[in-house]
């Protein structure tokens, strides 16, 4: 009976002490301020380094001159064995998972996704994701069908603007850990959607790091043509609609607002769809798709246009540029 009162009594005392001890005159005053506008990491803000769009165009140039980079061809081993070296030559702690998947033919062809590490320990990371392989038909096209098409933009241009990315990282490392995540065979499908993203549906089931984990994702694709525009798309709303908020303020701070306006589109079959159900990250798509045009991606689209003339820097610095700020302001 006593002890318990003694208790009450104290908690009493205790709690009264802290409703009351919040004047600037007690003794707590000497601890650091808390300034509640400041980010939520406790860690200085690092400035967004400037992207490089000469330097991204030239990285999807390099990748155009292999030719198409098409899985089951030699230059697929060519073109994965670049990246990884790129990869490595910024800094990056490098994975190539490979595998055999088959596509909607019944074809077993090799895969490879290249993976880039920074601040691999650290547990805040930031996924950043593209497709690097090239559609092996331009079945869009009204001749030469059957051949394979270059994917400057298709293919080239995620990954160079996430080439460029990790040159800066390695130069000016940011708060969080980031992951470069450079799928294989995402373009090797046909009408059904599973036959598309082969290399994220691996990946989303065999993580390069078992139980892998990010804050959220954001995938490149078709970043680099002339006059694009990227809508918030309906997967990335519905997955991850923060994401979409935060990657278009960062926009509207860098000044590129115009190329990512507040309209919705609806949902587009793309590699963070596998991301978001297989894994559980949050992942947006950023991707040309204009719903007021014919095809909703450019004129170029799977066709044999899709080279460096339709390649544009002022979009990959607008893009590139929107990424960087997301990333910084964590
Ligand atoms: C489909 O065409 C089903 N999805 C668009 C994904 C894609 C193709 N991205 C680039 N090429
Ligand atoms: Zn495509």
């Amino acid at each position: 009976m006593k002890t318990t009162s003694i208790k009450f009594l104290l908690s009493f005392l205790v709690l009264g002490f802290f409703a009351c001890g919040t004047g600037e005159g007690d003794s707590a005053a000497n601890a650091p301020k808390q300034n509640n506008n400041a980010p939520k990491a406790n860690k200085a803000k690092i400035p967004a380094p400037n992207f490089n769009a000469d330097s991204a165009y030239v990285f999807i140039e390099k990748q155009v001159a292999m030719g198409p980079r098409v899985p089951g061809t030699p230059t697929q081993k060519v073109a994965a064995d670049w990246m990884a070296n790129k990869l490595r030559s910024f800094g990056a702690k490098v994975t190539v998972q490979e595998s055999t998947v088959t596509v909607y033919d019944g074809t077993r062809v090799p895969m490879y996704n290249v993976i880039g590490a920074y601040k691999p320990e650290e547990k805040k990371r930031v996924a950043l994701f593209a497709h690097w392989d090239t559609r092996p038909f331009a079945d869009m096209d009204t001749e030469r069908k059957d051949e394979p098409i270059l994917g400057a933009n298709d293919g080239g241009s995620g990954v160079g603007v996430l080439l460029e990315i990790a040159r800066l990282i390695e130069k000016t490392p940011p708060n969080v850990g980031v992951d470069i995540i450079l799928f294989d065979v995402e373009d090797y499908g046909v009408e059904r959607a599973e036959t598309y993203c082969l290399g994220s549906q691996y990946w989303g089931k065999n993580p390069h790091v078992p139980g892998y984990k990010a804050m959220y994702g954001i995938l490149l694709d078709m970043v680099g043509a002339k006059d694009a525009i990227f809508h918030q798309e309906g997967h990335s709303l519905a997955f991850a609609r923060p994401i979409v908020d935060k990657v278009w303020k960062a926009a509207n701070r860098a000044g590129y607002s115009s190329y990512f306006p507040y309209r919705q589109v609806n949902p587009i079959t793309d590699d963070h769809y596998f991301v978001n159900t297989l894994t559980k990250i949050p992942t947006i798509d950023i991707i040309q798709y204009d719903p007021h045009t014919e095809k909703g991606f450019g004129a170029f689209w799977h066709t044999h246009d899709d080279d460096m003339d339709i390649i544009s820097t002022t979009t990959l610095k607008a893009v590139g540029q929107t990424v960087l700020e997301t990333i910084y302001s964590e």
